[in-house]
């Protein structure tokens, strides 16, 4: 026989988990991916969709259907002259390894934007009108893009025509007498912009050095979780040879037995949330080194530098995404992508 009393008292603690139940749902339901989740609100229920969505456009790739491309083979590749994946097995891009058609045909549907970020203070202003319209042929050409240009500078911003769903964002900072600090400073300001400015972490950032302009396609093949251009300087060269900086006292210190790859600080990206801990962490272990009267060999790089060797890039690009004019190609760069022109320091720096 059923007793009465535990029968009503069964039905009360039923009626309580299901209201329970319902509000945990409701509560969830308020955090779905379509909310506007900014890097600064996210709590610990919002930060799983967060991760999610960011994450999604790096392991869900989805093809048109019926697109037509080249058969793919496993056996035989158009590049065996370099090496084209990490011992962590990252991509390291190099032209004939990709197919941009295909590339392109999964990454337009996704409605991503791509920010770039471009510094010009003081004299470098006069680099930004090349690479503004070079940009405009090259860079991301049929996407999303957004540049912001940080200037001291801004009435002397160049003119340039920009096609649909292209913007030019001009954001004012203060000049400096030593270019070292407007080199390193771009770390805090990038991070103060990806929290301040760009809410939605599925997107992804290039920051980019100004006095450099563009030649041939930089696509959708470099976007990665956190991606990273080997140096043109120092990539056939020993490790104990890169430039990284060798005193211990420095947080950027790398041992000469150690590190992957020497990559610059003039190219760098990713996902905006990975970037951002790249710049934030990069700027405080500057000013924490600047706090005891020490500035790493080559100032946000070598911090850059370390930051990749301990956390590994997703994606590595050859230096075809960063050449330097003054630099004879070698044979296995096919293609010159991005370069840095050939400038007189003297000239265009604050100081020497
Ligand atoms: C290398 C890096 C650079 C940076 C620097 C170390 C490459 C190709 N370049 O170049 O990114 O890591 O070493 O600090 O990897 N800038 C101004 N005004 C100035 C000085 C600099 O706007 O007066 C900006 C500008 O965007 C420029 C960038 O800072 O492109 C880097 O300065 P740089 O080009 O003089 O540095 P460089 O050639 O030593």
């Amino acid at each position: 026989m059923i007793n009465v009393k535990s029968l009503t008292a069964v039905l009360v603690s039923a009626l309580i988990l299901g209201v329970l139940y319902l509000c945990n749902s409701l509560s969830y339901s308020r955090t779905s991916p379509q909310q506007n989740i900014t890097p600064n609100n996210i709590t610990p229920k919002n930060r799983l969709s967060a991760d999610v969505n960011a994450m999604s456009n790096e392991v869900h790739l989805v093809a048109p259907d019926h697109l037509q491309y080249e058969q793919p083979s496993i056996v035989q590749g158009s590049r065996t002259d370099v090496v084209t994946v990490t011992p962590w097995m990252a991509p390291i891009v190099w032209e004939g390894i990709f197919n941009p058609v295909l590339l392109d045909g999964i990454y337009k549907p996704k409605n991503i934007t791509i920010i770039a970020t471009v510094f010009a203070v003081g004299n470098y202003i006069r680099f930004l009108k090349k690479f503004l319209e070079t940009a405009e042929q090259h860079f991301f050409v049929g996407f999303k893009v957004h540049i912001y240009v940080f200037t001291d500078r801004p009435n002397e911003v160049p003119q340039v025509t920009m096609a649909s769903g292209r913007q030019l964002m001009v954001r004012l900072v203060p000049s400096s007498k030593r270019w070292q600090e407007i080199s390193a400073r771009r770390m805090e300001l990038i991070q103060i912009l990806i929290e301040e400015q760009l809410p939605n972490n599925r997107n992804y950032i290039f920051c980019l050095d100004v006095d450099s302009e563009f030649h041939g396609r930089w696509g959708s093949e470099s976007l990665g979780g956190l991606v990273a251009v080997t140096h043109p300087g120092y990539y056939r060269d020993a490790r104990s040879n890169f430039p990284y900086e060798r005193r211990p006292s420095s947080r950027a210190y790398i041992a000469p037995g150690e590190g992957d790859f020497y990559y610059c600080g003039g190219a760098f990206g990713g996902l905006l949330q990975e970037v951002h801990q790249l710049a934030k962490t990069c700027r405080h272990n500057f000013e924490a080194d600047a706090k005891e009267d020490i500035e790493a060999a080559w100032q946000e790089e070598s911090h850059l530098n370390r930051y990749m060797w301990i956390n590994k890039p997703s994606k590595v690009l050859s230096p075809e995404y960063l050449w330097q004019d003054f630099k004879p190609r070698n044979p296995e760069i096919h293609i010159v992508r991005f370069s840095g022109v050939v400038k007189n320091y003297a000239e265009i720096r604050p100081n020497p």
